[in-house]
Formats: structure tokens, C-alpha cells, sequence
């Protein structure tokens, strides 16, 4: 077999966002343009390109298969060592994180839009992982895209097939070089460190037997599905009626594969029938999870970090290697920081994106952090984890032997209840959203604002810092800027603004409070009612109504 160089230009706007290139099927259908990125990858990783293995895989999302196909011929003529790819191109996030660091390969590939829609005219993407196994930092990113901007051709293999719809191993010669393409079992090595990390047996006894707990877990026609299978029926018994949708579905099943109250409606409806104690939900990659108790008691995801933070004790992986840190996305409701200041531990707050917990993780000061988006995750791996977030979930209500609800309002009690809430307003127009951002960089610069206050609904609000928050990174110094608006009030509420990084056409525009209540009276109050002065503070502030002519968001959490 021999590579052959084929020529091509430069296509605009192959930057990844918060979480490597998105953007319409159709887009990355277009003639070269999926090889022009996938070129521009390979090329970014330099010396250590030449004689690498690379582990590859995706959400089974439509146009997964041909994203592979074209990765293989590409990386053959590359001078790629050896790839590892799932089955039918298909592996989890955190699968995928998971083997690279088991088989210490030089990196990843994974194909997925994660919660974005999928199907011919959904999201498709691209994203690069790092030795670690991780999201690559921004420097590599940079690096992608700027080679983006000159490409003029790119290198394959055309002649070169392999069937992926079975575990195999083949090898290949390539010019003078071996390659060599290893069909792996989606599930098998995932599902192994599972069982290492966390004590089955504990949970298999909550999960069966006569007071069992009943759960229902829907893998929203995503790539958990086998593992969910696998996991929970399998190896800890639960019937097969816990596990729905874990069929993947190129499309999802036209679903939106977000789970949260709007998109995840089945499994909420399901849980307030209150036959099942706890209720899970993934989104189309496997590394976002939403928790429910009975009656689909709504464990927020700045709560559940919190919860965790506070029980890891109980989770067999943390016997071994101890607690050393936290940390949280700095749009996450603080609740986590109490947890910290309790155990006397330190909190790290970074900006919005899994891949800025890497170098903490990699210096052993962090083993636990999560995202108000519904991500939690530790450094078992370098990506969150959804099924490792419902296994840690199961671990700490086999030890407290309560119900979700009772753990938080026990937590709560002891550490007060940071109420949080976010507001997305997808898809709105880029100029007015880019205009809201720009009078709240205005409105930030100027510290004479700092003293105001503001009055909603009874309550008055005095400002105490307002920034565009920037993150120097503690290991090696680079540094993110403008990485969200944030209001700060002197009882330490937050009000955050983003423009979300993660979609593929127009603006989304994403609105997070967070505030802290400390009398237990109020604590079983709708987060709804509690955060409504911020609410409209927030709202009257940035003008969002008038500029963007929405009323009312496309989501609530
Ligand atoms: C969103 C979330 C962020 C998360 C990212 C990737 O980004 O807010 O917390 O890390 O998605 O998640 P943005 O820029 O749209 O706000 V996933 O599960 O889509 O890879
Ligand atoms: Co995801």
C-alpha cells in the first residue's frame, strides 16, 4: 500500500470551541473538509506523530463510521504506528479517555457533538485527546486550528480498508512503514475499571434482594447504552427493565441527547410515578449525567458534586489514593467549596471546559470535580464520567442506606444550600448576543460600579467584584481569558454570563445564579422562588429581554 498526498485549501472556522470542533453533518461532508481537520490534528502533535498509537472512537452518531474509515487511511499514511478503535467506531468519552491511559498511547480521537442533536441534518465532531487522556489544552487546539488556516493538502492511504464491525487485528504495510488497526470490544476494558474503582458487591446488594432499590436508567439512545446494559443488569444485577433507550441510534431516536428536565421528559415523567428510588440519564457521549431521586427528586449537579465531594470516603478507589483536592468549573454553584473548607482541603475553581482539570489531575492535587452542565468526574480518568457519577451515586446510598432526597436535605442542614440555577437561551441571533456581551464588558471594566445596589423583590443586592473572569493555569502558567461575566455580590451570590462554546450555529447564551442560604427553614424552597430577585436582577442588567427579544429560555436547570 502506498500514501498519496491530496491537495486542498483552507476552510474557515475550523476552531474548536469548548469541546473540539462542532458543527452540522453536512458541513463536515463537504469534500475535504473532515480530512483538511483531521490532517491538521494529526500534524499538531509533531515529533510524536511518527511510530504513535492512537485510540479512536465516537458516540455511533450518523457519519461516526465514515469519520473512521477516513481516520484510518489518514493516519496509515501519516506514519501512525497503530490504532485502537472500538467496535463499529464506537467507544464513550470516557471509554475512550480510559484507553489511552491504559495503553499509554500518544492520544484520541473522538467522534461526537456530545449533547447536540445527531442524524443527517444534526452535529457531528471532532476532538482531539492528549496522552493523558484528556481534552487538549488550548495550546494544542491553537496549533490545530492555525494549521487550518494554511493547509494545502493532506495525506491517505485510499487503498487501505478494514471491516470495524468486528473485534480484529490486522497489519498492514504502508510504503516502508507497519501499521497496524486493532478492532477493540467497546465496553470490556471500561467496564473492568469500573469494577476496580468502585465495590460491586456493595452495590449489587443494594440494587437486588428484598428491600432493593429500584432504578431506571435511560441511555437516551446514546453510546451508553451497552455499558449500561453490561454494568447495571449485568454485573450488578438490576433487571433489564432498569435499562431503557440502549439501543445507539445514528439520530439518537430524533432526540435531543442532553440529559436535563427539557430533553431527558421520559425519564422524569417515569421517576414521579415513584416506583423508582433513583433515575439516571447520559447524554450522546457518555460523560454528562442527570440524577433523580424518587418521585424525580431533582439532584442539581452543583449539588451532586457537593454530596460526593462530601462521601468519596466510601468509594473503595479513594481508600487507596486518598482526597487530595477539589475543584469546580467557575460557573458551578459553590456548594462544593463548603465541602472543601470543611475537610480542609483545597478548591480550584477553572474556566467552563473538562479540559482545564487535566494539569491538576496530572499534579496530584485534584481527585474529584464536575460542572454545573451536568459533568462530574475524577482522576480515575481525564474526562467526566456519567456512568462513573451513577456508580459513585449508588456507592454513597449503599453506605448512608437513604434516599436521595434525605442525603441532600442532611447535607444541606449541615453545610447550608447553595441555590443555583441556569438559563440557556439557545440559538439566538450572533449580534444581539455578542452586543449583550460587550455592554456587560463595559459594565465590568467600569469599578465605579462596584458599591451599587440593586433591589428585587424585597431583597437588596450590594455589588462586591465584577470581572470577565480570566484563569491562569497553577502548572504551567497559560493563561484563558474572558471566560464569563461574573457580578459577585457582597453575600457571595453570583451572577454569570457565557456565550456557550459548544454549538454550531447562531448564539446560545447561558445565564448562571448561584446563592447561598444558610437557615434550614428555607432550604426546601423552589430554587425557582429563591433565586427570583437574582433572576431579574440578572435579566434587567444585562438587558437580555430587549436585545435578544427572548422572554423566556429554551432551557431551565
Ligand atoms: C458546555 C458546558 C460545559 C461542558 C461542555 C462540553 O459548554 O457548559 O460545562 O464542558 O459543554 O460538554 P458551552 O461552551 O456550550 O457552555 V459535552 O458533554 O458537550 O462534551
Ligand atoms: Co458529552
Amino acid at each position: 500500500l502506498s500514501a498519496i498526498k491530496v491537495a486542498s485549501t483552507p476552510f474557515e472556522g475550523q476552531k474548536p470551541g469548548t469541546s473540539g470542533l462542532r458543527k452540522n453533518v453536512k458541513v463536515f461532508q463537504g469534500e475535504h473538509y473532515t480530512e483538511n481537520f483531521v490532517q491538521c490534528t494529526l500534524s499538531a502533535m509533531g515529533e510524536k506523530l511518527p511510530g504513535s498509537t492512537l485510540v479512536v472512537g465516537g458516540d455511533g452518531r450518523f457519519f461516526c463510521k465514515q469519520a473512521v474509515e477516513i481516520i484510518i487511511k489518514m493516519s496509515a499514511a501519516n506514519g501512525v504506528r497503530k490504532l485502537i478503535v472500538g467496535q463499529n467506531g464506537v467507544l464513550s468519552t470516557p471509554a475512550v479517555s480510559r484507553l489511552i491511559r491504559k495503553y499509554k498511547t500518544q492520544g484520541g480521537i473522538i467522534l461526537t457533538a456530545s449533547h447536540n442533536p445527531g442524524g443527517p441534518n444534526g452535529d457531528f465532531g471532532i476532538k482531539f485527546n492528549i496522552a493523558n487522556g484528556g481534552p487538549a489544552p488550548e495550546a494544542v487546539t491553537n496549533a490545530i486550528y492555525q494549521l487550518s488556516t494554511t493547509i494545502t493538502e493532506y495525506k491517505t492511504c485510499p487503498n487501505l480498508t478494514m471491516d470495524i464491525s468486528t473485534t480484529a487485528n490486522k497489519s498492514f504495510k504502508v510504503d516502508d512503514h507497519d501499521f497496524e488497526v486493532e478492532i477493540i470490544d467497546s465496553v470490556k476494558d471500561y467496564v473492568e475499571y469500573m469494577k476496580e474503582l468502585f465495590d460491586f458487591n456493595a452495590i449489587k446488594q443494594l440494587l437486588t434482594g428484598p428491600d432493593s432499590l429500584k432504578i431506571l436508567i435511560n441511555a437516551m439512545h446514546g453510546v451508553t447504552g451497552p455499558y449500561v446494559k453490561s454494568i447495571f443488569c449485568q454485573e450488578l444485577g438490576a433487571p433489564e427493565t432498569s435499562a431503557v433507550n440502549c439501543v445507539p441510534l445514528e439520530d439518537f431516536g430524533g432526540g435531543h441527547p442532553d440529559p436535563n428536565l427539557t430533553y431527558a421528559p421520559e425519564l422524569v415523567s417515569e421517576m414521579k410515578k415513584g416506583v423508582h428510588g433513583l433515575g439516571a440519564a447520559f447524554d450522546g457521549d457518555g460523560d454528562r449525567n442527570m440524577i433523580l431521586g424518587k418521585n424525580a427528586f431533582f439532584v442539581n449537579p452543583s449539588d451532586s458534586l457537593a454530596v460526593l465531594a462530601a462521601n468519596l470516603e466510601c468509594m473503595p478507589y479513594f481508600q487507596k489514593t486518598g482526597i487530595k483536592g477539589y475543584a469546580r468549573s467557575m460557573p458551578t454553584g459553590a456548594a462544593i467549596d463548603r465541602v472543601a473548607n470543611d475537610k480542609g482541603l483545597p478548591i480550584f475553581e477553572v474556566p467552563t471546559g473538562w479540559k482545564f482539570f487535566g494539569n491538576l489531575m496530572d499534579s496530584g492535587q485534584l481527585s474529584l470535580c464536575g460542572e454545573e452542565s451536568f459533568g462530574t468526574g475524577s482522576d480515575h480518568i481525564r474526562e467526566k464520567d456519567g456512568i462513573w457519577a451513577v456508580l459513585a451515586w449508588l456507592s454513597v446510598v449503599a453506605h448512608q442506606k437513604k434516599s436521595l432526597q434525605e442525603i441532600l436535605t442532611a447535607h444541606w442542614s449541615k453545610y447550608g444550600r447553595n441555590f443555583f440555577t441556569r438559563y440557556d437561551y439557545e440559538n439566538c441571533e450572533s449580534e444581539p448576543a455578542n452586543q449583550m456581551i460587550a455592554n456587560l464588558n463595559k459594565y465590568v471594566a467600569d469599578q465605579s460600579n462596584v458599591g451599587k445596589e440593586y433591589s428585587e423583590g424585597g431583597k437588596t443586592f450590594k455589588v462586591a467584584l465584577i470581572d470577565n473572569f480570566g484563569y491562569t493555569d497553577p502548572i504551567d502558567g497559560s493563561v484563558s481569558k474572558n471566560q464569563g461575566i461574573r457580578i459577585i455580590f457582597s453575600d457571595g451570590s453570583r451572577i454569570i454570563f457565557r456565550l456557550s462554546g459548544t454549538g454550531s450555529s447562531g448564539a446560545t447564551i447561558r445565564m448562571y445564579i448561584d446563592s447561598y442560604e444558610a437557615d434550614q427553614a428555607q432550604h426546601m424552597n423552589d430554587p425557582q422562588d429563591a433565586l427570583k430577585p437574582l433572576v431579574e436582577i440578572a435579566l434587567k442588567l444585562s438587558q437580555l429581554r430587549e436585545l435578544t427579544g427572548r422572554q423566556q429560555p429554551t432551557v431551565i436547570t
